[in-house]
């Protein structure tokens, strides 16, 4: 028999970031299989890896640039034509009103040479100064919490740290579903460990878990402050660890006195004797490491509850050794790439878009006018879509993402979209919620077509082969990228950005002294015969151990070596339950099958027949009964925001007083409202007052 071809890629959904082999047959059969010896996934894959290709094959592929003509119909169009289209458009655009008048979107699911090329593309050439990415909705709270504590941002941990913990501690994290392959990871443990789920809902991950603390909404933060209150009381706090590596100790013992057992168990809805004991384990545990996502990280205070786990690591000691860690789980396959690479918020590498020594050293190593680089970094998305709405920003360019179904507060935002002079969808599909409103469609290939790398959750970089190729006219976002550029005339300046290849040669030394230092890697051959690498490699990278987690030598990056403890009050909830709007609606992943606005897994039948088609809720039978509501019957929820209709699913999972929705579903988002981490300006999407009307 002859031996199929092989090659070696990522899966494109989660950031997890499996290795997959691709056994091509001679027939051309194509056969999905993990990576044998792949440090993430060895051996294993979810269903959505497992049926990578189904959604490529799909008939509403958009197979050329289409352009919507007055009577709202689509024409198909060349490159030429389209991309001559959209040059003219943004150009007059910016010309009558300035470069603020043009921005874009993008995403956390495009390679990182691709983040690279639309930064320079956009900033240095096309004068575009603010566009922002998906993973603003994602991971921003995990960036600046990260940032301010340690000096950089930088997650600490490597996934051997599952199996290394004697403690896992999981909040606001439905890992179960979400990354089913590290849940596998905290399962092959080999020192007996207890794994802790901290999560309003019996969720899928709440109910495989050791033990389920579930707590009030939105109330974290009394819980991590009064566990490290009590910690102090109890002498229970690595004194060596916090007098040598750390800054702020005192001043956070201070603020954290007011937070005694009987506050914070009022607050958080758990008993006292559970607060004592979720404490004891904390202490009585060698290696405990906390991990948290969005039910944190998508809050009005989200970047003060990452920090309130970081503080908890950093007192006791709990970082830099296996099996500990403060860890945020980040979502897309390269949203980690998208935080370093992507010249949005930071330049490459992590630097300051307002500090000018920073500026100029990137002006030197690209070979460009400095003056080309702006002095500011992109406006974050709630104040790009400000700007859409109040008629600043008249162009936009949306890449990878679909806002009209994903981002927050929808009822006012498909609105704001319609106020734009001209939208240009960029996207694998023509019959996304957000292609509906385009004025002219570019299509893209997907992950599965494509060569570049994606950076995972534990910084590890691992390499794309394009296994199968884009139908019809489809390019990859990269090579449309470079004829924007030669159409808009901004080419010369790209002339070294031309593969993905010499792209990723750019940012190696765009990385190269940084925290994030690439320059040991020697290429995409090297990255792939080593099963990935992780960052940092710096050139000469004494390190080549497969796994490595960060401050082994306690030495964080603030310039004195230092983590921070960082805390603040915790704030009102912005929009209170009430006797009007007397439930709380949490949203988030209903299935391991779904991928967020079901553009890919929508096309995969045998998942759809795991999950309703349906818009839901999940409702506890007290609540159900309360307000007269009968199971399977639709419903409509409202809130201050909007309005949707449901079909009513009674749960146990559910605390009474609350209800949950996924996030799967285009109507969902017209439920939640315009609240946002001063921070770092993520959405809050997980409490909203809501009321039940029967139909
Ligand atoms: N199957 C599947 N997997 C995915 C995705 C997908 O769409 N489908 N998306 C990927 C992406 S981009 C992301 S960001 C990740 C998200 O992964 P997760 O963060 O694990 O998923 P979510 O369901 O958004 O939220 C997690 C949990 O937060 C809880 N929660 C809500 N409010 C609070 C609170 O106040 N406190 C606490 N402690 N918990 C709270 C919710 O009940 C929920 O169970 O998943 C990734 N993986
Ligand atoms: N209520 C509520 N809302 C949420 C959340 C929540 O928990 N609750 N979670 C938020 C989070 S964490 C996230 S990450 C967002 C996700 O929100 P989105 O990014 O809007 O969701 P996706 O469905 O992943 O959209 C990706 C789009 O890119 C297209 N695409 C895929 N691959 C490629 C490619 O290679 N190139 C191009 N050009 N296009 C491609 C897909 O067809 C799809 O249309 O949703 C957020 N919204
Ligand atoms: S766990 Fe994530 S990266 Fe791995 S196969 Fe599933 S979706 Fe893909
Ligand atoms: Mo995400």
């Amino acid at each position: 028999m002859p031996k199929p071809t092989i090659t070696h890629t990522i899966c494109g959904y989660c950031s997890t970031g499996c290795g997959l082999s691709i056994h091509q047959l001679e027939t051309g059969e194509m056969k999905i299989r993990p990576r044998a010896g792949y440090p993430v996934n060895n051996g294993s894959l979810c269903p959505k890896g497992a049926k990578l290709f189904e959604p490529f094959m799909a008939p509403d592929r958009a197979v050329s640039p289409m352009r919507r003509e007055n009577d709202g119909s689509m024409t198909s169009l060349s490159w030429d034509e389209s991309l001559e289209e959209m040059c003219t458009r943004f150009k007059q655009i910016i010309h009558d009103h300035g470069p603020e008048a043009v921005a874009f979107l993008s995403t956390g699911q495009i390679t990182t040479e691709e983040f690279a090329l639309l930064g320079a593309l956009t900033k240095y050439g096309m004068g575009i100064l603010d566009g922002d990415g998906n993973t603003r909705q994602c991971m921003a709270s995990s960036v600046v919490a990260y940032k301010q504590a340690f000096g950089f941002d930088a997650p600490p941990y490597c996934y051997a740290d599952f199996e290394e913990s004697d403690l896992i501690i999981l909040v606001g994290s439905n890992m179960a579903i979400t990354q089913p392959i590290m849940w596998r990871r905290t399962r092959k443990n080999s020192h007996n460990s207890k794994i802790i789920t901290i999560d309003p809902r019996a969720s899928q991950t709440a109910t495989k878990s050791d033990v389920h603390y579930q707590i009030k909404p939105k109330t974290d933060l009394f819980l991590f402050y009064g566990i490290a209150r009590r910690l102090i009381v109890k002498g229970w706090v690595d004194d060596d660890f916090v007098q040598n590596n750390t800054k702020g100790f005192t001043e956070f013992a201070q603020f954290v006195r007011d937070f005694n057992l009987e506050m914070v168990s009022v607050e958080t809805g758990l008993s006292v004797p559970e607060i004592k004991e979720l404490t004891r384990l904390i202490h009585e545990h060698k290696r405990v490491s906390f991990w948290w996502a969005m039910g944190i990280n998508q809050s009005y205070q989200g970047v003060r509850g990452g920090q309130s786990l970081i503080n908890l690591a950093l007192m006791t000691g709990n970082i830099g050794r296996p099996g500990t860690g403060a860890n945020s789980v980040t979502g897309q396959c390269n949203a980690m790439g998208s935080r370093l690479f992507s010249n949005l918020s930071n330049m490459y590498g992590g630097r300051d878009f307002t500090n000018p020594k920073q500026r100029a050293e990137l002006a030197k190593i690209l070979d460009i006018d400095e003056k080309l680089i702006p002095t500011r970094p992109s406006k974050p998305y709630n104040q790009i879509v400000e700007s859409i709405a109040d008629g600043t920003i008249k162009g936009l360019w949306v890449i990878a993402t679909n806002p009209a179904s994903s981002w927050i507060n929808q009822s006012d935002f498909l609105a704001t979209l319609k106020k734009l002079d001209y939208l240009v969808v960029q996207d694998m599909y023509t019959t996304t919620a957000t292609a509906k409103y385009a004025d002219l469609i570019l299509p893209a290939a997907g992950s599965a077509e494509k060569t570049g790398t994606f950076i995972n959750s534990e910084r590890r970089i691992g390499v794309l082969n394009s296994p199968i190729s884009p139908p019809g006219l489809a390019l990859s976002d990269f090579d449309i990228f470079l004829k924007i550029a030669d159409k808009w005339g901004c080419a010369d300046l790209l002339k070294k950005w031309q593969t993905p290849a010499a792209v990723f040669e750019i940012l190696k030394e765009t990385s190269r002294g940084t925290v994030c230092d690439i320059s040991g890697i020697r290429d995409y051959a090297m990255l792939d015969a080593e099963n990935g690498i992780q960052w940092p490699y710096p050139e000469n990278n004494p390190d080549t151990t497969k796994q490595r987690r960060l401050f082994a030598d306690k030495t964080f990056y603030h310039d004195d070596g230092k983590a921070r403890f960082c805390f603040a009050p915790v704030a009102p909830v912005p929009e209170p339950t009430d006797a009007m709007w007397p439930l709380w609606l949490l949203t988030g992943r209903g299935t391991i099958f779904h991928w967020h606005t079901r553009t890919k897994t929508g096309k995969i039948e045998a998942f759809n027949r795991q999950y309703s088609k349906q818009p839901y809720i999940l409702i506890h039978p007290d609540d159900a009964t309360k307000y007269g509501v009968e199971q399977e019957k639709m419903i409509t929820v409202v809130s201050r925001h909007g309005r949707g209709r449901f079909q009513a699913k009674w749960s146990e999972t559910m605390a009474p007083g609350q209800i949950f929705i996924s996030m799967h579903y285009q109507v969902t988002n017209q439920l939640t409202g315009p609240y946002f981490d001063p921070l770092s300006f993520q959405p809050s999407y997980k409490a909203t007052a809501v009321r039940i009307e029967k139909e």
